[in-house]
């Protein structure tokens, strides 16, 4: 027979193990500007897993959703049941996997990737990506199902996730050694810095075509414009502006003059 003690230890050992094991669900933290594409990872830490659900919500006046897929988990062990629900502040997500054996293998896992263009102008700004149960009607809610539980886990940690947005660029394309004209100077400040190696202040003033890359079409589209046959150089030119086309290429801000 085991002592009165004895049983108060072991139900206090079973207890947490009965209450759920722990599972951590995280946003992605990412980096954007202006009119950008930017994609928001949802990772989950967790045991196998019967299912969850739960809802993803945003501020829609500063980021416009575009879509959520399946990350490389779910890609690569679907689920029987995968729905998502797409809102204007936010999206939904719900999961199960049913039947003999099946079950979400433990790992460190991708399982949601949300796109979404930023549309808010103002610089410096952290717009936040939140785990919410407010969404969708009846409100779809915050749960982890680990396997064989029947229940949601006790021990749930979510950490939200952000968007920071970049402050805007802007530049005068040609006037790569940004003293306000497009002249001679700029096309050798360009083949400087690209025979040179000289550092470009500016990249993509100097991306004189718009290709997104540096090269020697950029010095000669520039003489070209210059003194040849008229090359209209892409904008912005005339006044400062921002770059139209996106590219990888970017200027430190308030650099133009
Ligand atoms: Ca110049
Ligand atoms: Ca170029
Ligand atoms: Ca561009």
């Amino acid at each position: 027979m085991i002592p009165r003690l004895g049983l108060l230890t072991v139900a206090l050992l079973w207890c947490p193990l009965a209450a759920g094991q722990p599972v951590t669900a995280s946003f992605s933290d990412e980096t954007a500007s202006h009119g950008e594409i930017v994609t928001v990872t949802t990772e989950m830490i967790h045991p196998d897993m019967d299912g969850w659900s739960f809802g993803s919500c945003h501020d829609p006046s500063e980021l416009d959703l575009v879509s959520v897929e399946d990350g490389l988990a779910l890609v690569l062990d679907p689920p029987a049941f995968n729905t998502v629900n797409l809102f204007d502040g936010g999206w939904t997500a719900g999961v199960v996997f049913f039947g003999p054996g099946a079950f979400f293998p433990a790992a460190t896992s991708e399982i949601k990737l949300a796109t979404y263009e930023v549309i808010s102008t103002e610089p410096d700004h952290l717009s936040s990506i939140e785990f919410c149960d407010t969404l969708g009607s009846p409100p779809v809610s915050i749960q982890f199902i680990p396997e064989g539980l029947g229940a949601p886990t006790t021990f749930l940690q979510t950490n939200d996730g952000s968007v920071l947005i970049n402050p805007l660029i802007f530049f005068r394309r040609g006037d790569a050694n940004l003293d306000g004209l497009t002249d001679l100077a700029d096309a050798l400040t360009i083949l400087d810095g690209l025979f040179l190696d000289l550092d470009l202040t500016c990249p993509s003033a100097a991306d004189v075509d718009d290709s997104g890359a540096l090269d020697l079409a950029d010095p000669i589209q520039l003489l070209t414009a210059l003194f040849g046959t008229g090359y209209a150089i892409p904008g912005p030119t005339i006044d400062c502006g921002v770059d139209p086309t996106r590219d990888s290429l970017s200027c430190p801000p308030a650099t133009c003059p």
